[in-house]
């Protein structure tokens, strides 16, 4: 129902995106797309990079007068750092180069770094210069999915959707029982919270970690948390292997860059839990929820047989190092083919929290994608039409008999 493409490169002129089946009607508050691209942009322990960038998303399709028309949205985020890189990654255009194009003269990157997409894709693609592979495997192609993934937000918001997040791990500091951690301390971080976690004291720990990482020229993985409430009943199903949330999540989240492992609710930790100590039991509830039930625990993360059933949807998702090493690890220049210490980039010591960020916008676009799927609409009105019904029938349903 929902789809969307992005093209550039890390240091190429602009990046795009195009994002397709948002109904009509759709009031587009751009200060919130800006929001979370700022929101993207920072955290400790990002490398010089961000001092030049300053992301804004330009819509130049599908939006008339402030308001989505059904068609396909597209936008620009242009990269400042462009200008530097002129030279370097000039098109078909400027294929000549002549003397006066702007930036540095760089020399081909041969010495793949050992976790980057470096090695298999020169291999892949027969290209010589690494840069070639590099500059798309960039994590700085998220800035566009957060772009798509703010539009996201704005349908979910009809459908009283919000979603946040927090770090709970950077390196070897693990904020303690995660679970107890709810949705209002997630969205009561603030904007600039250098490492969005909700503990501040283990907060510095975790700047002190980054800051000795730096020193010694490495890199720091983590994991957080995305939580989502107000998520109707019923999104995604258990009948196709491919419709079921749960995998629709973890596709969409394992596609961040760097990202090697996703949970739903208690995640991994319940592999080692007996049932009774997993499950969530099933008790009354008041008339505030449509189906009249609680559940005193939310161990599943708000998913069971890949259906929301209603309760907070919590995934944690888990980060590696940055693989751009500034006291680099072995590697061997494929151009001797002798060895010699991986190429240096500039880079981030640790982009955990902007992770958190992407992630937040890559669940709001599957989120708002099931919500279509199951109330349909080509419009906002007709979505809301069909989601008050659907509440209406769901309360009927489970109303005391
Ligand atoms: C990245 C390397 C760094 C990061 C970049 C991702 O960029 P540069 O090589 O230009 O210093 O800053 O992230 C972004 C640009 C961004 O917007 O997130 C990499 O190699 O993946």
């Amino acid at each position: 129902m929902l789809r969307f493409l992005t093209a550039g490169e890390s240091h190429g002129r602009t990046l795009v995106v195009i994002l397709e089946g948002l109904p009509a009607g759709l009031s587009i508050d751009v200060d919130a797309i800006a929001r979370d691209l700022r929101r993207r942009q920072g955290g400790y322990g990002r490398g010089r990079r961000m001092a030049i960038e300053s992301d804004r998303a330009d819509i130049v399709s599908g939006v008339r007068a402030g308001e989505t028309l059904g068609g396909p949205v597209a936008m620009l985020i242009e990269n400042r750092d462009w200008p530097n890189w002129q030279y370097t990654m000039r098109s078909a255009a400027e294929f000549a180069a002549p003397d006066d194009t702007g930036g540095a003269r760089r020399a081909a990157v041969t010495r793949p770094r050992p976790g980057h997409a470096d090695l298999a894709g020169g291999a892949k693609y027969e290209r010589d210069d690494l840069r070639d592979i590099l500059e798309r495997a960039s994590a700085r192609e998220t800035a566009a999915r957060v772009a798509a993934g703010a539009l996201a937000r704005q349908l979910l918001a009809h459908a009283g959707v919000r979603i946040s997040s927090h770090v709970f791990t950077l390196g070897s500091i693990s904020v303690p029982n995660r679970e107890r951690i709810d949705f209002a301390q997630a969205s009561a971080l603030l904007d600039d919270a250098p490492l969005r976690c909700v503990d501040r004291e283990l907060e510095r720990a975790m700047i002190a970690e980054i800051d000795r990482a730096r020193e010694a020229g490495d890199t720091l993985g983590g994991a957080f948390e995305v939580i989502v409430t107000g998520v109707p009943v019923g999104l995604g199903s258990y009948v196709q292997w491919d419709r079921k949330l749960d995998g629709r999540l973890a596709q969409a989240l394992m596609s961040i860059p760097a990202i090697k492992a996703v949970g739903i609710g208690l995640g991994p930790e319940v592999a080692s839990r007996p049932g009774s100590r997993v499950h969530d039991e099933i008790v009354p509830g008041d008339a505030s929820r449509a189906t009249g039930i609680a559940r005193p625990t939310n161990n599943a993360g708000g998913l069971e047989g890949g259906v929301t059933n209603g309760e907070d949807l919590r995934v944690s998702v888990y980060m590696k190092p940055i693989s751009t090493l500034m006291k680099p690890l072995r590697s061997v220049d494929l151009a001797t083919m002798t060895e010699a210490p991986a190429a240096i980039e500039r880079s981030d010591v640790c982009a955990v929290p902007a992770a958190a960020v992407v992630g937040e916008a890559m669940v709001a676009l599957v989120l708002a994608d099931a919500l279509l799927e199951r109330f349909g609409g080509d419009s906002v009105a007709a979505l809301e039409r069909a989601m008050a019904s659907a509440d209406a029938t769901m309360r009927a349903r489970f109303s005391r008999r």
